[in-house]
């Protein structure tokens, strides 16, 4: 069984398998938490982002973590909310997460935690992402069972409260 929690704070310190990087479609680094992970884990990881050539939207891409506690990083890249109709947006959003839940499941890997992906520099309203997200990755990990732990990890308490919300929405 997978146990979920939400977490305020930085993702850059958690100490676990792996944590998600909400990346562009270069992976060559830019502001919010990339510039964080690459700021953290040091100049190896770009080296290892240039041999990658770029993530498409909603793709998901491994590499080591470098400096970082946590051993790996998987760099996912999430929908710009203005660029897509809203649905599809969303339907690339959920790519993220399960293309990312899938490379754990796939390697053997066995926690995982989420940044809040397109919810900043990307724009994707962040009310919208918390309920979807909530409710698809809980299910995703009911129907493909496998990974021991799931941390939402939101930086901010406005972010956190949404995902507390849609959290309860869903259990109770
Ligand atoms: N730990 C956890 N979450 C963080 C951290 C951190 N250290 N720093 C920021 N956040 P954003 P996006 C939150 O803008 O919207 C980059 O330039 C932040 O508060 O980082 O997917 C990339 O290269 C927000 O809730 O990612 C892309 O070009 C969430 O992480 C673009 O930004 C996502 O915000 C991607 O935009």
């Amino acid at each position: 069984m997978t146990v979920f929690s939400i977490q305020q704070g930085d993702i850059t310190k958690l100490d676990i398998d792996v944590i998600v990087n909400a990346a562009n479609e270069t992976l060559l680094s830019g502001g919010g938490v990339d510039g964080a992970i690459h700021r953290a884990a040091g100049k190896g990881l770009l080296e290892e982002c240039r041999r990658l050539n770029g993530c498409q939207t909603g793709e998901a891409k491994l590499t080591r973590g470098y400096n970082l506690p946590a051993r790996y990083i998987i760099h996912t890249v999430g929908p710009v909310w203005q660029q897509h109709p809203p649905k599809e947006a969303d339907r690339l959003l959920l790519n993220c997460y399960f293309n990312s839940l899938r490379i754990c499941l796939k390697k053997g890997l066995q926690s995982i935690a989420f940044p809040c992906i397109s919810t900043g520099i990307f724009g994707f309203p962040p009310q919208r992402a918390a309920q979807l997200v909530v409710k698809n990755v809980i299910e995703f990990c009911k129907i493909h069972p496998g990974l021991a732990q799931v941390i939402f990890c939101c930086f901010d308490i406005e972010s956190k409260t949404l995902y507390d919300q849609a959290f309860h929405e869903i259990v109770s």
